[in-house]
C-alpha cells in the first residue's frame, strides 16, 4: 500500500494520475493547508521541503520508504512498475529530460505567473509581465517539442506527459488559450480523453483555485493583511 500525501493541485495530480494509469494500491491522505499541516514535524519526516505531494510506499524494499517532490516520485513509481519510463539509455533520458524541464521550468513559472495574476495583494506590471513572458517562451518550447514528437511530449506516453498535463491544464487561470499553440492544444485533446488520467484528476474533489477566504490567502502566503488594509485606508484619507 502506499500513502499519497494530498491536495487538488497540478503538483498533486501529477502524482494521482500516475497511481491511476498503473493500478497501485493506494490511500488518500489529505494535508490541510489552512491549518498549516505542511509544516508540522510529523510531516517534514515525509516531506522535509513542507510541501505536497508526498507518498510512503509500505511495501517498498528495506521498509517504509518516505518520497518527497513529485518528479522524483514520478520516476520511483516508473522504475517500480516498469512503466511509462523507457528502460533503453536514450528513451529514458529523454522523458527524464522533460520531466526534469517540467520540474525546473513549466512549475515554478506557471506558479509564479499564476501567483502574481491571481493571488498576489497587489497587481505588479513587472512580475506579471516577466512571468507571462516566460510562461509563453515554455508554452512555445512545449509546443514546438510536440511538433516534432507528436502525441507524446517524449515519443510515447510517459511520465513527462503526466507532469506537463496538470500544469497545462490550469492555462485560462494563467491567462492563456491553447488556440495559441495548435500542437499542445491537440496533445492536451489526446490526454484528456484518458480514462485513468480522468480519474486521477477526480481524487480529492477536483480543482477549487478559490476555496481560501482572503484572510486565508494573507497567512498561506505570509503577507500582513489587516497592515496593509490600515495602510491602504490611511493613504484613503484625504490629508
Ligand atoms: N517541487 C515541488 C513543488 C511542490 C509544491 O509547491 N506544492 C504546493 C502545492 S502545488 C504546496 O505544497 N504548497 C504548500 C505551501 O506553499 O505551503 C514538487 O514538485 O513536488
Amino acid at each position: 500500500m502506499i500513502d499519497l500525501y494530498f491536495r487538488p493541485t497540478p503538483n498533486g495530480w501529477k502524482v494521482s494520475i500516475m497511481l491511476e494509469e498503473t493500478g497501485l494500491q493506494y490511500r488518500l491522505v489529505p494535508v490541510n493547508f489552512e491549518e498549516g499541516e505542511q509544516y508540522s514535524d510529523s510531516y517534514r519526516r515525509i516531506s522535509p521541503n513542507g510541501r505536497i505531494p508526498a507518498i510512503v510506499d509500505h511495501e517498498a524494499d528495506g521498509g517504509p520508504l518516505p518520497i518527497f517532490e513529485s518528479g522524483a516520485i514520478l520516476i520511483y513509481l516508473a522504475e517500480k512498475t516498469g512503466r511509462f519510463l523507457p528502460s533503453d539509455a536514450a528513451g529514458r533520458s529523454r522523458v527524464i529530460q522533460w520531466v526534469m524541464w517540467q520540474m525546473a521550468g513549466l512549475g515554478p513559472m506557471a506558479g509564479q505567473n499564476g501567483h502574481f495574476l491571481l493571488y498576489a495583494p497587489e497587481k505588479i506590471p513587472y512580475a506579471i509581465n516577466r512571468y507571462g513572458n516566460e510562461i509563453r517562451r515554455l508554452y512555445s518550447v512545449l509546443d514546438h517539442q510536440l511538433g516534432l514528437t507528436g502525441d507524446c511530449v517524449a515519443g510515447t506516453y510517459s511520465i513527462a506527459d503526466m507532469a506537463c498535463f496538470p500544469w497545462i491544464m490550469t492555462h485560462k487561470a494563467q491567462g492563456m488559450t491553447l488556440d495559441d499553440w495548435p500542437n499542445l492544444k491537440r496533445w492536451f485533446a489526446t490526454l484528456r480523453a484518458r480514462e485513468p488520467l480522468q480519474r486521477g484528476l477526480s481524487v480529492g474533489g477536483g480543482f477549487k483555485p478559490n476555496q481560501m477566504t482572503r484572510e486565508m490567502r494573507a497567512k498561506f502566503f505570509g503577507y500582513d493583511d489587516r497592515d496593509r488594509n490600515q495602510e491602504k485606508s490611511k493613504e484613503e484619507q484625504p490629508g
